[in-house]
Protein backbone atom coordinates (compact mmCIF):
# COMPACT_ATOMS: atom_id res chain seq x y z
CA UNK A 1 0.00 0.00 0.00
CA UNK A 2 0.74 3.58 -0.89
CA UNK A 3 1.21 5.49 2.58
CA UNK A 4 0.76 8.71 2.53
CA UNK A 5 4.28 10.19 4.21
CA UNK A 6 2.79 13.48 5.64
CA UNK A 7 4.18 15.51 2.90
CA UNK A 8 2.15 17.57 0.80
CA UNK A 9 2.77 19.64 -2.44
CA UNK A 10 0.08 22.79 -2.97
CA UNK A 11 0.49 23.94 -6.70
CA UNK A 12 -1.89 27.04 -6.86
CA UNK A 13 -2.91 27.90 -10.10
CA UNK A 14 -4.76 31.26 -10.77
CA UNK A 15 -5.98 30.30 -14.45
CA UNK A 16 -9.10 31.15 -16.11
CA UNK A 17 -8.41 30.63 -20.11
CA UNK A 18 -10.33 27.55 -19.86
CA UNK A 19 -13.69 29.44 -19.78
CA UNK A 20 -14.86 33.12 -20.71
CA UNK A 21 -15.31 34.44 -16.94
CA UNK A 22 -12.45 36.70 -14.66
CA UNK A 23 -12.05 36.22 -11.67
CA UNK A 24 -11.50 32.07 -11.16
CA UNK A 25 -8.03 32.93 -11.10
CA UNK A 26 -8.18 34.40 -7.93
CA UNK A 27 -9.38 31.83 -6.37
CA UNK A 28 -6.70 30.11 -5.09
CA UNK A 29 -5.43 33.41 -3.33
CA UNK A 30 -8.86 34.18 -1.50
CA UNK A 31 -8.17 30.19 0.10
CA UNK A 32 -4.93 31.12 0.79
CA UNK A 33 -5.31 34.57 2.15
CA UNK A 34 -8.15 32.76 4.59
CA UNK A 35 -5.87 30.00 5.90
CA UNK A 36 -5.92 27.04 4.59
CA UNK A 37 -2.43 26.26 3.99
CA UNK A 38 -1.98 27.42 8.02
CA UNK A 39 -4.22 25.29 8.95
CA UNK A 40 -3.51 22.29 7.03
CA UNK A 41 0.42 22.46 9.10
CA UNK A 42 -0.66 23.83 12.15
CA UNK A 43 -3.85 21.70 12.56
CA UNK A 44 -3.34 18.74 10.61
CA UNK A 45 0.15 18.34 10.69
CA UNK A 46 1.78 18.05 7.09
CA UNK A 47 4.79 18.89 6.54
CA UNK A 48 3.62 22.01 3.37
CA UNK A 49 5.70 22.37 -0.09
CA UNK A 50 4.82 25.45 -1.26
CA UNK A 51 6.57 27.90 -3.51
CA UNK A 52 4.54 30.37 -1.92
CA UNK A 53 3.29 31.59 -5.50
CA UNK A 54 0.00 31.76 -7.15
CA UNK A 55 0.97 30.69 -10.63
CA UNK A 56 -0.69 32.65 -13.58
CA UNK A 57 1.53 31.32 -16.41
CA UNK A 58 1.72 34.45 -18.41
CA UNK A 59 4.69 33.94 -19.57
CA UNK A 60 3.39 30.93 -21.78
CA UNK A 61 0.84 33.27 -23.03
CA UNK A 62 0.98 33.11 -26.71
CA UNK A 63 1.12 36.20 -28.88
CA UNK A 64 -1.64 34.88 -30.77
CA UNK A 65 -4.05 32.14 -30.03
CA UNK A 66 -7.24 31.41 -32.34
CA UNK A 67 -9.50 29.35 -32.19
CA UNK A 68 -8.73 25.56 -33.32
CA UNK A 69 -11.46 23.38 -33.89
CA UNK A 70 -14.20 25.07 -31.89
CA UNK A 71 -11.74 25.41 -28.27
CA UNK A 72 -10.88 28.57 -26.97
CA UNK A 73 -7.46 29.81 -26.01
CA UNK A 74 -6.21 26.62 -27.49
CA UNK A 75 -2.42 26.91 -27.26
CA UNK A 76 -2.65 29.02 -23.88
CA UNK A 77 -4.59 26.03 -21.94
CA UNK A 78 -2.26 23.27 -23.51
CA UNK A 79 1.19 25.05 -22.38
CA UNK A 80 -0.29 25.70 -19.23
CA UNK A 81 -1.48 22.73 -18.02
CA UNK A 82 1.90 21.33 -19.86
CA UNK A 83 3.45 23.15 -16.99
CA UNK A 84 0.85 22.23 -14.07
CA UNK A 85 1.18 18.15 -15.08
CA UNK A 86 5.49 18.60 -14.20
CA UNK A 87 4.88 20.63 -11.58
CA UNK A 88 2.82 18.16 -9.74
CA UNK A 89 4.50 15.32 -11.28
CA UNK A 90 7.35 16.72 -9.80
CA UNK A 91 5.35 16.57 -5.92
CA UNK A 92 4.15 13.10 -6.25
CA UNK A 93 6.75 11.63 -7.75
CA UNK A 94 8.55 12.38 -3.85
CA UNK A 95 5.54 10.30 -2.32
CA UNK A 96 4.09 13.98 -1.39
CA UNK A 97 0.05 14.03 -1.68
CA UNK A 98 -0.48 17.21 -4.10
CA UNK A 99 -3.63 19.33 -3.54
CA UNK A 100 -3.59 22.10 -6.55
CA UNK A 101 -5.85 24.74 -5.77
CA UNK A 102 -7.79 26.30 -9.17
CA UNK A 103 -8.64 27.96 -11.05
CA UNK A 104 -11.08 26.71 -13.92
CA UNK A 105 -11.06 23.05 -14.28
CA UNK A 106 -9.25 23.07 -17.99
CA UNK A 107 -6.17 22.54 -15.40
CA UNK A 108 -6.96 18.92 -14.33
CA UNK A 109 -5.75 17.96 -17.53
CA UNK A 110 -2.37 19.15 -15.93
CA UNK A 111 -2.94 17.64 -12.66
CA UNK A 112 -4.40 14.60 -13.60
CA UNK A 113 -1.61 13.70 -16.29
CA UNK A 114 1.03 14.47 -13.68
CA UNK A 115 -0.36 12.65 -11.15
CA UNK A 116 -0.92 9.85 -13.34
CA UNK A 117 3.16 9.55 -15.23
CA UNK A 118 3.99 9.96 -11.04
CA UNK A 119 2.11 7.02 -10.04
CA UNK A 120 3.37 4.67 -12.88
CA UNK A 121 6.54 5.57 -12.19
CA UNK A 122 6.69 5.04 -8.35
CA UNK A 123 4.17 2.20 -7.70
CA UNK A 124 3.59 0.83 -11.74
CA UNK A 125 0.00 1.67 -11.07
CA UNK A 126 -2.81 3.39 -13.04
CA UNK A 127 -4.68 5.66 -11.25
CA UNK A 128 -8.11 6.02 -10.73
CA UNK A 129 -10.36 9.55 -10.49
CA UNK A 130 -13.07 10.44 -8.51
CA UNK A 131 -14.67 13.40 -10.46
CA UNK A 132 -17.17 15.54 -8.17
CA UNK A 133 -19.03 18.24 -10.24
CA UNK A 134 -22.55 18.74 -11.84
CA UNK A 135 -21.32 18.23 -15.47
CA UNK A 136 -18.74 15.65 -16.74
CA UNK A 137 -16.34 17.45 -18.18
CA UNK A 138 -15.72 14.89 -21.07
CA UNK A 139 -16.94 17.14 -24.65
CA UNK A 140 -14.46 16.45 -27.04
CA UNK A 141 -13.60 19.72 -29.15
CA UNK A 142 -16.15 18.94 -32.06
CA UNK A 143 -19.03 17.43 -28.99
CA UNK A 144 -18.53 20.70 -27.19
CA UNK A 145 -21.29 23.82 -27.78
CA UNK A 146 -18.82 26.41 -26.22
CA UNK A 147 -15.65 25.64 -26.97
CA UNK A 148 -14.70 25.80 -23.67
CA UNK A 149 -12.24 23.65 -22.39
CA UNK A 150 -12.92 23.25 -18.84
CA UNK A 151 -15.52 20.93 -20.27
CA UNK A 152 -13.24 18.97 -21.93
CA UNK A 153 -10.39 18.12 -19.44
CA UNK A 154 -11.75 14.16 -19.55
CA UNK A 155 -11.92 13.84 -22.52
CA UNK A 156 -8.72 14.40 -23.35
CA UNK A 157 -7.04 12.56 -20.50
CA UNK A 158 -8.90 9.36 -21.51
CA UNK A 159 -8.06 9.85 -25.57
CA UNK A 160 -11.33 10.05 -26.52
CA UNK A 161 -10.19 13.63 -27.98
CA UNK A 162 -6.61 13.31 -29.60
CA UNK A 163 -4.48 15.91 -31.12
CA UNK A 164 -1.68 15.53 -32.54
CA UNK A 165 -0.12 19.20 -32.86
CA UNK A 166 2.00 19.17 -29.61
CA UNK A 167 1.23 23.16 -28.95
CA UNK A 168 -2.70 21.80 -28.49
CA UNK A 169 -2.50 18.73 -26.04
CA UNK A 170 -0.18 16.90 -28.63
CA UNK A 171 2.21 16.33 -25.60
CA UNK A 172 -0.65 14.23 -23.23
CA UNK A 173 1.48 10.91 -24.19
CA UNK A 174 0.11 7.49 -22.78
CA UNK A 175 1.94 8.00 -19.34
CA UNK A 176 -0.15 10.63 -18.82
CA UNK A 177 -3.59 9.21 -19.47
CA UNK A 178 -6.82 7.79 -17.41
CA UNK A 179 -8.68 4.80 -18.71
CA UNK A 180 -12.23 5.48 -18.90
CA UNK A 181 -12.78 2.48 -16.77
CA UNK A 182 -11.16 3.93 -13.84
CA UNK A 183 -13.00 7.50 -13.74
CA UNK A 184 -16.13 7.69 -11.28
CA UNK A 185 -18.25 10.29 -11.69
CA UNK A 186 -20.09 11.60 -8.18
CA UNK A 187 -23.16 15.17 -8.52
CA UNK A 188 -23.68 15.14 -11.96
CA UNK A 189 -27.37 17.19 -12.89
CA UNK A 190 -26.18 18.89 -16.01
CA UNK A 191 -24.54 16.41 -19.19
CA UNK A 192 -24.84 17.83 -22.21
CA UNK A 193 -26.61 15.25 -24.85
CA UNK A 194 -23.09 14.89 -26.73
CA UNK A 195 -21.46 13.69 -22.87
CA UNK A 196 -24.78 11.30 -21.88
CA UNK A 197 -23.79 9.47 -25.33
CA UNK A 198 -20.21 8.96 -24.48
CA UNK A 199 -21.10 7.87 -20.78
CA UNK A 200 -23.55 4.92 -22.42
CA UNK A 201 -21.66 4.49 -25.32
CA UNK A 202 -18.53 3.43 -22.62
CA UNK A 203 -20.35 2.33 -19.32
CA UNK A 204 -18.74 5.44 -17.44
CA UNK A 205 -19.31 4.46 -13.78
CA UNK A 206 -21.54 7.60 -12.82
CA UNK A 207 -23.28 8.77 -9.55
CA UNK A 208 -25.79 11.58 -10.53
CA UNK A 209 -27.54 13.66 -8.28
CA UNK A 210 -30.78 11.03 -8.58
CA UNK A 211 -28.46 8.24 -7.20
CA UNK A 212 -27.65 9.99 -4.40
CA UNK A 213 -31.59 11.04 -3.63
CA UNK A 214 -32.15 7.35 -4.24
CA UNK A 215 -29.14 5.60 -2.27
CA UNK A 216 -28.30 8.05 0.11
CA UNK A 217 -24.40 9.76 0.00
CA UNK A 218 -23.15 6.95 2.57
CA UNK A 219 -24.25 4.21 -0.11
CA UNK A 220 -23.15 5.72 -2.99
CA UNK A 221 -19.35 6.50 -1.63
CA UNK A 222 -19.61 2.74 -0.69
CA UNK A 223 -20.43 1.95 -4.47
CA UNK A 224 -17.79 4.41 -5.73
CA UNK A 225 -14.90 2.88 -3.78
CA UNK A 226 -16.23 -0.44 -4.48
CA UNK A 227 -15.73 0.13 -7.93
CA UNK A 228 -12.60 1.47 -7.41
CA UNK A 229 -11.34 -1.16 -5.42
CA UNK A 230 -9.27 -1.12 -2.04
CA UNK A 231 -5.67 -1.34 -4.31
CA UNK A 232 -6.00 1.35 -6.66
CA UNK A 233 -4.34 5.32 -6.08
CA UNK A 234 -6.91 7.44 -6.37
CA UNK A 235 -7.30 11.93 -8.01
CA UNK A 236 -9.98 13.15 -6.13
CA UNK A 237 -11.27 16.04 -9.13
CA UNK A 238 -13.46 18.00 -6.66
CA UNK A 239 -15.31 20.87 -9.08
CA UNK A 240 -16.90 23.35 -6.40
CA UNK A 241 -19.70 23.92 -8.45
CA UNK A 242 -21.29 20.28 -7.61
CA UNK A 243 -22.11 22.09 -4.32
CA UNK A 244 -25.61 23.16 -4.64
CA UNK A 245 -25.22 26.82 -5.37
CA UNK A 246 -26.92 27.47 -1.89
CA UNK A 247 -23.36 26.96 -0.16
CA UNK A 248 -21.02 27.66 -3.30
CA UNK A 249 -23.21 30.46 -5.27
CA UNK A 250 -19.64 32.33 -6.60
CA UNK A 251 -18.91 29.53 -9.37
CA UNK A 252 -18.91 29.96 -13.12
CA UNK A 253 -21.92 27.84 -13.71
CA UNK A 254 -23.86 27.29 -10.76
CA UNK A 255 -26.57 24.68 -11.07
CA UNK A 256 -29.71 24.18 -8.66
CA UNK A 257 -30.27 20.64 -6.83
CA UNK A 258 -26.76 20.19 -5.99
CA UNK A 259 -24.99 18.71 -2.86
CA UNK A 260 -25.35 19.97 0.43
CA UNK A 261 -21.95 21.04 2.09
CA UNK A 262 -22.14 18.20 4.38
CA UNK A 263 -22.61 15.83 1.43
CA UNK A 264 -19.46 17.05 -0.67
CA UNK A 265 -17.26 16.94 2.80
CA UNK A 266 -18.70 13.30 3.12
CA UNK A 267 -17.23 12.78 -0.27
CA UNK A 268 -13.82 13.90 0.62
CA UNK A 269 -13.26 12.81 3.55
CA UNK A 270 -14.43 8.76 2.49
CA UNK A 271 -11.88 9.48 -0.17
CA UNK A 272 -9.56 10.05 2.74
CA UNK A 273 -10.44 7.32 5.01
CA UNK A 274 -9.96 5.25 1.45
CA UNK A 275 -6.06 5.78 2.47
CA UNK A 276 -6.02 5.64 -1.27
CA UNK A 277 -5.87 9.45 -2.08
CA UNK A 278 -2.39 11.17 -4.05
CA UNK A 279 -3.84 14.02 -5.33
CA UNK A 280 -6.83 16.73 -4.73
CA UNK A 281 -7.81 19.32 -7.08
CA UNK A 282 -10.01 22.55 -5.52
CA UNK A 283 -11.23 24.34 -8.76
CA UNK A 284 -14.23 26.95 -10.17
CA UNK A 285 -14.06 29.09 -6.95
CA UNK A 286 -14.92 32.67 -7.87
CA UNK A 287 -14.89 35.11 -5.74
CA UNK A 288 -15.46 38.13 -8.31
CA UNK A 289 -19.15 36.54 -9.05
CA UNK A 290 -21.22 37.25 -5.89
CA UNK A 291 -25.05 37.41 -6.49
CA UNK A 292 -25.11 38.58 -2.62
CA UNK A 293 -24.66 41.24 -0.61
CA UNK A 294 -21.62 42.13 0.93
CA UNK A 295 -19.26 39.54 -0.49
CA UNK A 296 -21.20 37.14 1.44
CA UNK A 297 -21.83 34.53 -1.33
CA UNK A 298 -17.90 34.88 -2.40
CA UNK A 299 -16.99 34.33 1.72
CA UNK A 300 -19.56 31.22 2.16
CA UNK A 301 -17.85 30.00 -1.43
CA UNK A 302 -13.86 30.13 -0.23
CA UNK A 303 -15.04 28.93 3.33
CA UNK A 304 -17.04 25.93 1.41
CA UNK A 305 -13.96 25.10 -0.77
CA UNK A 306 -11.67 25.37 2.05
CA UNK A 307 -13.47 22.90 4.13
CA UNK A 308 -13.68 20.38 1.03
CA UNK A 309 -10.04 20.52 0.96
CA UNK A 310 -9.21 20.21 4.96
CA UNK A 311 -11.72 17.19 5.15
CA UNK A 312 -10.08 15.54 2.08
CA UNK A 313 -7.02 15.91 3.77
CA UNK A 314 -8.47 14.45 6.99
CA UNK A 315 -9.53 16.79 9.54
CA UNK A 316 -12.72 15.15 10.06
CA UNK A 317 -10.68 11.73 11.32
CA UNK A 318 -10.89 11.74 15.37
N1 LIG B 1 -20.80 21.19 -20.46
C1 LIG B 1 -20.56 22.60 -20.60
C2 LIG B 1 -19.39 22.87 -21.54
O1 LIG B 1 -18.78 21.95 -22.01
C3 LIG B 1 -20.35 23.28 -19.25
C4 LIG B 1 -19.14 22.87 -18.49
N2 LIG B 1 -18.99 23.76 -17.36
C5 LIG B 1 -18.44 23.45 -16.17
N3 LIG B 1 -17.94 22.21 -15.97
N4 LIG B 1 -18.43 24.25 -15.26
O2 LIG B 1 -17.60 21.79 -14.73
O3 LIG B 1 -19.09 24.01 -21.81
MN1 LIG C 1 3.00 26.74 -6.55
MN1 LIG D 1 -15.80 20.88 -13.85
MN1 LIG E 1 -18.91 21.91 -13.15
Amino acid sequence: KFVANGELGVVAVGFSGGQGKAGVDIGPAAMIESGLLTKLKEDLGYEVHHDDTVHSYKELTPESDPPFRGMKNPKTVSAVTRKISEQVYEHAKEGRTVLTLGGDHSIAIGTISGTAKAIRERLNRELAVIWVDAHTDINTPEGSDSGNVHGMPVSFLTGLAKEEREDVFGWLKSEHMLSLKKLVYIGLRDVDRFEKQVLRDHKVKAFSMHDIDRHGIGKVMEMALGYIGTDTPIHLSFDVDALDPMWAPSTGTPVRGGLTLREGDFIAECVHESGSMVAMDLVEVNPCLDPGVDNIGSDETVRAGCSLVRCGLGESLL
